[in-house]
This record gives C-alpha cells, sequence and structure tokens, in this order.
C-alpha cells in the first residue's frame, strides 16, 4: 500500500471516530485536499519581493507589488474555471469582491472592508502554472506586534491547528534575526523535527547585490552558496538559490511595446548607452532626444529595475535576443526563474504527495492530541506506524539528519547519502548523478552499485550509529530505485 492510501485510511478512521464533533468538518476538509494541488506559501520579510516573485511564478501580475491595502492581506491563488475574488472574514460570511486589469495588474476592490476585517482573499484565476500547485501570498513577516504580520504567523505557525500550507519559499536578502526565528517556528513539527523538507531559501531581488551591474548575478550565486552552506541555513531550508524576481516577472510577461523601447536604447553608442544607465536618475532626465518619454523610462525602471534594462538592452545589441520571444526566454533564464522551477519541481512537485501526507497526518495527530474519544487512541497508533514506518518519511528524516548535522561521516559519503535519499530531486537519475537521459541500463547498473557500497556501509561495524541507520535508509532508497527500473 502506498503512503497516500495508508494516510487516507487513517484519515477515514479518524473521520469515524469524530463523526459529529466540531473536528468532524476539519478531518473531511483534510480528506479532501489530498485531491488537490499542492500548496505553497511564499514568505519573507516586508519588500522581499515575495509578490513579484509570485507574479513570476504564476505567468501574470496577479499579486500586488506596490503599497495598497492587499499587500497585507494573506492572498491565496487557486486555479478554477471561472475568475473570481473571495474576501473571508473574521466574524461575517465570505463576500465576493470586484475586480478590475490594468495593464496586466490585477486591481482588487475592497469597497468599505479595511485590510484588516479581511482574514483572507482567495484568488481563483485559470492559470496553468496553478493547475499543479496553489500558491499563497503572505504579508511581510516584521514586528508580532504589526497586524498583517500576524496574520502570516497565525497562518503558517498557527497555535491550535495544522497550518494550511505544505511547503514554503522564503526569500530573504540576507539572513536576518527575524528569518531564523520564524522557520525554526515553522519547523516546529512531529514529523521530522527540525525539518528543512518543506522549505526552499531563495536570495531574493538579486540583481541588487551588485548594484544592478552586469556580474550581479554571479555575485548573488556566490552570496547564496554561502548563505546555503552555513549550518544554521541548511538546518532551516533545503537549499538557497538567487533570483531577480521583478526581472524575472517582467521577462514571464514583457509586452512588444517595452521591447521597442528598450531598442531605442540599445542602438545607442555603447558609451553613450552606458552613461545614460549610469543611474535610474540619469536614465529618466537625460538625452530628452531618444524618444522616450518620462513617464516611459519611469514605468522601464518599474519594470526591469536598471539592472534589467543594462542587461536587456545589452542582449537587444549584441544580437543575443533578436525578437521578443527570444528576450523573454533569455530574461528568465538569467533571473535565476528557471533554475527556481526545477528546484520546485524536484523538491516540492515530484515530493508531492508525501509532503500532502505529511501535513495531513501532522493535522490528523493535532486533532488526535485536542480530543480524546474512544477509539481514538487505536488511530493514534495507526498515525504512529505510517509516520514510522512510510519509507518517504524515513528518507525525510535522514535527510533532516543529514542537514542539521546530526548525521556525519566522510564529506563524500554524506553527500552521496543525501543525494541517494532525494536530497537534490527523487528521481533515479537524481539520485544517481546521472544524466537526465541516461539509458535505463546504466540507471541499473549504477542503482545496483550504489545498493551494494550502502549495504556495505550499514553493515560495517566502523561506521556511526547514526551513519549505519541512515544507510539503512539508502539501501531501501536503491533497492526502490532498482524495483521502479525493472517495472519499467
Ligand atoms: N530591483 C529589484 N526590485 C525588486 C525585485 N523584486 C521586487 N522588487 C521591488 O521591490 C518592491 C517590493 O516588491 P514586492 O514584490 O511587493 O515585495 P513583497 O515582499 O511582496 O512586499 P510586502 O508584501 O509589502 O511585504 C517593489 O517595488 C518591487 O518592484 C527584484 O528582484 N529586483
Ligand atoms: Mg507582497
Amino acid at each position: 500500500m502506498t503512503l497516500m492510501d495508508r494516510t487516507r485510511m487513517v484519515l477515514a478512521r479518524s473521520l469515524d471516530v469524530y463523526r459529529g464533533t466540531p473536528y468532524a468538518e476539519r478531518l473531511a476538509g483534510l480528506h479532501e485536499r489530498l485531491d488537490q494541488p499542492l500548496r505553497v506559501a511564499v514568505a519573507g520579510r516586508v519588500k522581499a519581493g515575495k509578490s513579484t516573485l509570485l507574479n513570476a511564478l504564476v505567468g501574470e501580475r496577479l499579486a500586488p507589488t506596490d503599497a495598497g491595502e492587499c499587500t497585507r492581506i494573506v492572498t491565496w491563488y487557486e486555479d478554477g474555471h471561472t475568475y473570481q475574488v473571495r474576501a473571508h472574514l473574521d466574524n461575517a460570511a465570505p463576500r465576493q469582491l470586484r475586480f478590475a486589469r490594468e495593464n496586466g495588474q490585477l486591481d482588487i476592490d475592497l469597497g468599505e472592508l479595511k485590510a484588516e476585517d479581511v482574514k483572507e482573499l482567495v484568488v481563483t484565476w485559470p492559470a496553468q502554472a496553478l493547475r499543479a500547485v496553489t500558491l499563497v501570498d503572505t504579508p511581510g513577516i516584521g514586528s508580532l506586534t504589526e497586524a498583517a504580520s500576524r496574520r502570516t504567523w497565525d497562518l503558517l505557525v498557527p497555535e491550535e491547528e495544522e497550518t494550511p500550507a505544505d511547503a514554503v519559499v522564503y526569500l530573504m536578502r540576507h539572513l536576518h534575526a527575524g528569518d531564523v526565528e520564524f522557520l525554526r517556528a515553522f519547523h516546529d513539527s512531529e514529523v521530522s523535527r527540525p525539518s528543512p523538507v518543506n522549505a526552499i531559501g531563495v536570495l531574493s531581488r538579486a540583481d541588487e547585490i551588485a548594484v544592478g551591474r552586469l556580474d550581479s548575478m554571479a555575485s548573488a550565486r556566490r552570496v547564496a552558496s554561502r548563505l546555503g552552506a552555513d549550518p544554521n541555513v541548511r538546518r532551516l531550508v533545503q537549499s538557497v538559490i538567487p533570483i531577480a524576481g521583478l526581472l524575472a516577472e517582467t521577462a514571464v510577461t514583457l509586452t512588444e511595446e517595452e521591447v521597442g523601447q528598450l531598442r531605442l536604447v540599445a542602438d545607442l553608442e555603447v558609451p553613450d548607452a552606458e552613461e545614460l544607465l549610469l543611474s535610474a536618475d540619469r536614465f529618466v532626465s537625460s538625452r530628452p532626444e531618444l524618444g522616450l518619454t518620462e513617464l516611459e523610462r519611469t514605468s522601464l525602471l518599474d519594470r526591469f529595475g536598471v539592472f534589467g534594462v543594462r542587461l536587456a538592452t545589452t542582449m537587444l545589441r549584441r544580437g543575443v535576443a533578436g525578437t521578443a520571444t527570444d528576450l523573454a526566454r533569455e530574461l528568465a533564464e538569467r533571473s535565476g526563474l528557471n533554475d527556481l522551477q526545477d528546484l520546485l519541481s524536484s523538491l516540492f512537485f515530484e515530493r508531492r504527495d508525501v509532503l500532502k501526507c505529511r501535513s495531513a497526518l501532522l493535522a490528523v495527530a493535532e486533532v488526535l492530541r485536542a480530543r480524546t474519544l474512544p477509539g481514538s487512541d487505536a488511530v493514534a497508533a495507526e498515525v504512529e506506524s505510517v509516520v514510522a514506518s512510510a519509507h518517504p518519511f524515513n528518507e525525510l528524516r535522514v535527510l533532516s539528519g543529514v542537514r542539521s548535522g546530526w548525521v556525519s561521516g566522510k564529506e563524500e559519503v554524506v553527500a552521496e547519502l543525501e543525494r541517494v535519499i532525494g536530497g537534490a530531486g527523487g528521481l533515479a537519475h537524481q539520485r544517481l548523478r546521472l544524466p537526465s537521459d541516461a539509458p535505463g541500463k546504466e540507471l541499473t547498473a549504477a542503482a545496483t552499485d550504489a545498493l551494494t557500497r550502502w549495504q556495505r556501509r550499514a553493515e560495517n561495524p566502523l561506521t556511526t550509529y547514526e551513519l549505519a541507520v541512515a544507510a539503512r535508509v539508502a539501501v531501501r532508497s536503491c533497492e526502490g530505485m532498482l524495483a521502479d527500473l525493472s517495472r519499467h
């Protein structure tokens, strides 16, 4: 029986036990959630670039990135057949809100409602990207006394209930004490503690790291890998990658008109263009003969940032990108968006069942703790047994053990362990560090070698206790791979 089957069974049993109690609805909701897309929250401090990044992931400018009221409300973006916006209120029935789109940007009309009155907004939007994942935009985490920040804490680190998010993409511009505090609290749950399995770190606004210079992304990659290697950070997130979110958002929503405007800059002599782009002020006000109004220039800066304008015009000039489509593709690549999407896909989407089951079992455990009823002990034992025995959870536990430094050994052995149990993605080629097009025969040979190696390590009396336990999990991962390979 798969982990999903076992989880469904536990949920059905718990529903039997709690039928007719106030918990029944919560449990039924959990059951439904197993069939819905994975829920990923985007979180981080104020102005970290959360909403901009969310838009880049959706491919549309849905989340507000200005200073409007709506930036202070937790907002869900989910796929659906119709376009609609609902407001969930603290003390009243949900209501539909009016909305409009202006220049591609979604503008939600709160009417007479104030941000404080709204518990959360749910935006239903037919969009390809939202089929696999429901995204949740959250107000910036700052002081706990601030109402908007409190909403984010209540959503992701609630006191009594489970969090409705299965995973989080956490944005940081550098590591702040507030980031550490939040991520610790987010991971303070039972299945594997502390567990970075459901958190990815993003070094955001990466273009600003080297003040917009063309080599900004290279500097950002160095900063991100230093940050990701820091033991404190490794304990909290699986990986840290840099992204220039604004550039990513603009790349996926680029217009022909914008490309036309950039061409005017690209057509200047190189020294002239460089001078024009020395600063944002200069870009807005010098060279009036260029054929761009001040408004157009300001709007280019808002959409691309100085770095983006430099990069895009350089690519147009050098012919790296000839058409708007080429330019959009190049900019998306250079912004780090594609890397983030790959990471999300290997760490979250491919593991969605495991993450969803993890959320569900944690939530059932929470209900079982809150109220004991006849029969609830038996369900608790079952939850315990699934959590302790399901192989995907064992992999997650070992992974978090490696990340938090409990499992230690020779560097290359630990690195291999991390990969074999799925730390860099769950597919066989990722676990075996082979190219994605490696033939089955090669994968089988590599998996067989890995199996032998890990069996030996598991049985070696000189292996530390923790590593031996981890090695047994790796053995099981290799056996799983071989079984899958022989099936296909
Ligand atoms: N240069 C640059 N600016 C960015 C980037 N990402 C966001 N910004 C700008 O930073 C400001 C804040 O961006 P948002 O996406 O609204 O940030 P947020 O984290 O959602 O902010 P709050 O919800 O208000 O906490 C906006 O003016 C964005 O245009 C980036 O990658 N590079
Ligand atoms: Mg925001």
